[in-house]
């Protein structure tokens, strides 16, 4: 298998990658951004409520065989693109929204910042 290009330095590419991937930080200590997972599956946001700092980033990730997006609700100040089966979308949380699915809405979600 090819080699990824190695970290140099803390907080490089790899690392972003490698949280978006897995949905760990692997940052030591202090007031670093967190990376949050929003799992979709089963028709459900999941969890459905967040609560998050701001700065923090927030990954939805459809693990469902139907493609699902990610708008805001109030007045599509925001919106995914169309999330196929197995991909991921990421949103970097700054104030506090509510969304749902615009292919079905009845998948409502919120997240909280503060
Ligand atoms: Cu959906």
């Amino acid at each position: 298998m090819r080699r990824p290009i190695l970290m140099t330095k803390r907080g490089g590419v790899l690392c972003c990658a490698l949280m978006f991937l897995t949905g760990f930080s692997f940052s030591g200590a202090g007031p670093v951004a967190k990376t949050h997972r929003v799992e979709i599956r089963q028709m459900k946001f999941n969890p459905s409520h967040l609560s998050v700092k701001p700065g923090d980033t927030v990954v939805f990730i459809n693990l469902d065989m139907v493609t699902h997006d990610v708008t805001e609700a109030t007045g599509q100040s925001w919106k995914s693109p169309p999330l196929p089966a197995k991909s991921s979308w990421k949103k970097v949380a700054r104030t506090s929204a509510t969304y749902y699915c615009s292919f079905h809405p009845v998948m409502k979600g919120a997240i909280t910042v503060k």
